[in-house]
């Protein structure tokens, strides 16, 4: 079977994709993303992605955590709107446009039951972080009305393929095909190269920087995902998109180096990508 050409992805992407606000927006036409995330200790994976998503303009963002990350979430960005979930997350996905679900979720009981139900869900769902690694040993289909978009770096690949790391990096490309394959979803491959499989289409991202490679720059991706979702961009062009504004953004973070750029860096830069008739 004839693979489909790798594209490059470039700012067009941002400039077919992202136009100027309605003078009459407000903010319940602007999306509303739900972030499963936050366990025990990782209430930063939660507020990184929370802010990367707020900075590429979602209209509103609720955080459901774990019952110890609550505080430490609401109170480092007020913006966020955070809940506890212990049982039922039914209401608050009742009123969700799309679900980004894994940053610092961890791999308690909770966590699982958290993934399970999102699994079922029938609105769109990025899948990020543990929760790729919970998927990769549950047995589950997508349900046909969902849309689910991955985003596995190469170790979460592994996983989810049930092979090693330095398989994946010996051919990027086929990892890529067969996640898409196997979970009928739109994949971003992370690493240095980003690939992107979104339908028939194959991308790679040659921007970026090696100051991306620190703790916490893949949940604020997942939140650039969630809120591009949201604000209705086209399902094809979502995962091209998210890792041309992510790669764009680290180069500028990094302008006073590479070394100690730090993922909140990242999302200082994003405002301005995302409203490039501005610049
Ligand atoms: P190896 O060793 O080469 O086989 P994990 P995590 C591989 C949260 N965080 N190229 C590599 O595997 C996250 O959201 C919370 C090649 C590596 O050892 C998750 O929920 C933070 N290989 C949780 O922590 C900030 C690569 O994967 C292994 C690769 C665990 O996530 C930090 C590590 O992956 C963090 O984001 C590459 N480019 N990248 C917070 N402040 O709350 C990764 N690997 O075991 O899935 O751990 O990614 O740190
Ligand atoms: P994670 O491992 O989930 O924190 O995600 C790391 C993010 O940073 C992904 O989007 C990677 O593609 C990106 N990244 C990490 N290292 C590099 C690198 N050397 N060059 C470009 N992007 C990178
Ligand atoms: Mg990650």
């Amino acid at each position: 079977k004839q693979q489909p050409s790798l594209r490059v992805i470039g700012s067009h992407c941002a400039e077919h994709q992202l136009s100027p606000r309605l003078k009459a927006s407000h903010k319940g036409n602007l999306g509303h993303l739900l972030i499963i995330a936050g366990g025990p200790g990782m209430s930063g994976a939660a507020v990184l992605a929370g802010q990367a998503a707020l900075r590429c303009g979602v209209g509103k963002v609720s955080v459901a955590c774990h019952p110890q990350s609550q505080l430490a979430i609401a109170v480092q960005q007020p913006e966020l709107m955070v809940h506890v979930v212990t049982d039922d997350l039914q209401p608050l996905l009742a009123k969700a446009d799309v679900v980004v679900i894994g940053p610092g979720l961890g791999q308690s009981e909770w966590a699982h039951q958290l993934v399970s139900s999102v699994a079922k869900w029938h609105g769109p769902v990025v899948w990020d972080a543990d929760a790729l690694n919970r998927l990769a040993e549950l047995t589950v289909t997508k349900p046909v009305e969902s849309i689910w978009y991955m985003t596995p770096h190469p170790g979460e690949a592994a996983r989810l393929l049930k092979t090693s790391t330095s398989e994946v990096n010996a051919d990027r490309l086929a990892a890529l095909t067969k996640l898409c394959q196997n979970f009928q979803a739109q994949i971003l491959l992370k690493g240095a190269g980003t690939l992107v499989q979104s339908g028939s289409q194959r991308w790679v991202c040659r921007r970026g920087s090696p100051a991306l490679a620190s703790g916490g720059s893949g949940d604020v991706l997942s939140g650039i995902v969630g809120a591009l979702i949201a604000q209705g961009v086209a399902t094809d062009m979502v995962l091209p998109l998210a890792a041309w504004l992510h790669a764009v953004a680290g180069e500028l973070a990094a302008r006073d180096g590479e070394r100690g750029t730090l993922a909140s860096d990242i999302i200082a830069e994003l405002r301005a990508l995302v409203n490039p008739w501005q610049v």
